[in-house]
C-alpha cells in the first residue's frame, strides 16, 4: 500500500461496503478496493465490532462502522463533503442515513433469505468472498455453510412469517418515496450526493442485484434503478446543495414522513424493551405488526440522534421543528419542555 491510499476491505454482498466505497469514489480520495479474503479476516480480527467492512487508513491502522469512518474522513479531507452545510440538512441526513442502515437493511436481509431462489443466488455470490467455514471459498460446502448461517439468523434479525408484511409495505414505501423524486443530477440534498444518499444507495444496490428484491424495485421505481447504478460511481458529479425547503419537497421530505411513522417508532419501541430487559419488542405501524428482538446498537441510534437535535442551535431549530412536527418526529427527537 502506497503512503497516501486507503485500503477498502469489504465485499460485493455488502451494503455497507459498497456505501463506503461508493463515498469514497465520490470524494476521490485514493483507495484500492479488496474482497475481505480469510487472511484479511484474521489480519482484522481485533477490530470491533468485526464487521464488514474495514478500511485501513494510510497510517496502516484498521476502523469499521460505516457512519463513523464517513464522519472521519469529512473532519480528514476537504473539498466534495458529504454533510451538507446547512446543519438544517445535516440533521435530516443523519435521520435518513440512519433509516437506510438499521431499517432498510431489513428488508434487503428478508429478501435474501426468504425464497430459495434468492437464498441460491446469494449463497453462491456470498460463499466466494466471505468465508465463514474452513471449506474452500467458492465450494458448495462453502456455499452451504453460508446460507445455513444466514438461515438460522433469520428469527433474530426479524424476517419472520408475522414481520414479512409489515418490512415488504415498508419497501414499497421506501421505493415510493424516492421514485418520482431521482434523476441525472437529483439527490436527496442537492445537485450533489450526501451521506445519506450513500447510505441508501449501499442498501438499494443490494436490493437492485437480489432476484426478488431486484423484479419489484424494477416493476415499481425504474428510474431509481438507474439512479443507484449511477451512484455507484459519482466521481465526476460536481453539485450544490438545495435549500432545507427544496430538499423536503423532494424524495428527503417523503422520506422523513417514513422516519416519522416507522423508523423512530420503532427505534423507541426497541430502547423502551432494551432497558425494561424485556426479550422482544412490538411495533404496529400502518396495521401491520412486527416483533423484533431488541439491539444495544439501535438504542445507542436513538441516543445519538437526540444528542444531535440537542446540539444544534437555536435558530436552526426554529427552522426545523416545524418540519419535524409535521413529519412525527419532533416528540421523539426533543426532550418535553422543562417545568
Ligand atoms: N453499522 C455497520 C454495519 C456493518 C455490518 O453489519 N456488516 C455486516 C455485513 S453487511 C457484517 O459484517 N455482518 C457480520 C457477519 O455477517 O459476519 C457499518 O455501518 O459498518
Amino acid at each position: 500500500m502506497t503512503p497516501d491510499r486507503y485500503r477498502l476491505i469489504g465485499s460485493t454482498a455488502s451494503p455497507y461496503a459498497l456505501k463506503l466505497r461508493a463515498l469514497l469514489r465520490y470524494r476521490r480520495i485514493p483507495h484500492d478496493w479488496v474482497i475481505m479474503t480469510r487472511a484479511l479476516r484474521a489480519a482484522t480480527a481485533h477490530v470491533r465490532p468485526m464487521l464488514i467492512p474495514v478500511l485501513q487508513f494510510p497510517d496502516g491502522r484498521y476502523q469499521g462502522e460505516t457512519t463513523a469512518l464517513a464522519h472521519v474522513l469529512e473532519s480528514l479531507h476537504a473539498g466534495r463533503g458529504v454533510i451538507p452545510d446547512d446543519p438544517a440538512l445535516a440533521f435530516v441526513c443523519d435521520l435518513l442515513e440512519d433509516m437506510a442502515d438499521e431499517w432498510a437493511v431489513k428488508a434487503l436481509f428478508l429478501y435474501r433469505w426468504w425464497d430459495t431462489e434468492d437464498q441460491a443466488y446469494v449463497s453462491r455470490w456470498a460463499a466466494e468472498e466471505w468465508s465463514v467455514s474452513e471449506a474452500p471459498p467458492g465450494s458448495a460446502e462453502e456455499i452451504d455453510s453460508f446460507r445455513q448461517r444466514q438461515v438460522s439468523r433469520m428469527t433474530i434479525l426479524g424476517a419472520t412469517e408475522a414481520n414479512r408484511p409489515l418490512i415488504e409495505e415498508s419497501y414499497r414505501r421506501m421505493l415510493d418515496a424516492f421514485e418520482p423524486h431521482v434523476g441525472m443530477r437529483r439527490y436527496l440534498f442537492g445537485s450533489r450526493p450526501s451521506l445519506a444518499d450513500f447510505a441508501w444507495y449501499g442498501q438499494l444496490s443490494e436490493l437492485a442485484t437480489d432476484p426478488t428484491p431486484m423484479r419489484i424495485l424494477r416493476e415499481r421505481a425504474p428510474m431509481l434503478d438507474h439512479w443507484v447504478r449511477r451512484l455507484d460511481d459519482a466521481s465526476g458529479v460536481d453539485g450544490d446543495w438545495d435549500t432545507l425547503e427544496a430538499a423536503l419537497a423532494g424524495a428527503a421530505g417523503r422520506l422523513l414522513e417514513l422516519v416519522g411513522e416507522l423508523y423512530l417508532p420503532f427505534l423507541v419501541a426497541n430502547a423502551q424493551a432494551w432497558f425494561e430487559g424485556a426479550p422482544q419488542l412490538r411495533l404496529s405501524v400502518w396495521g401491520l405488526d412486527c416483533t423484533l428482538t431488541p439491539f444495544r446498537f439501535q438504542v445507542k441510534c436513538l441516543e445519538r440522534l437526540r444528542e444531535r437535535y440537542a446540539a444544534l442551535d437555536a435558530g436552526t431549530r426554529a427552522r426545523l421543528d416545524p418540519v419535524l412536527a409535521d413529519a412525527g418526529c419532533l416528540a421523539t427527537l426533543a426532550p418535553p419542555e422543562a417545568g
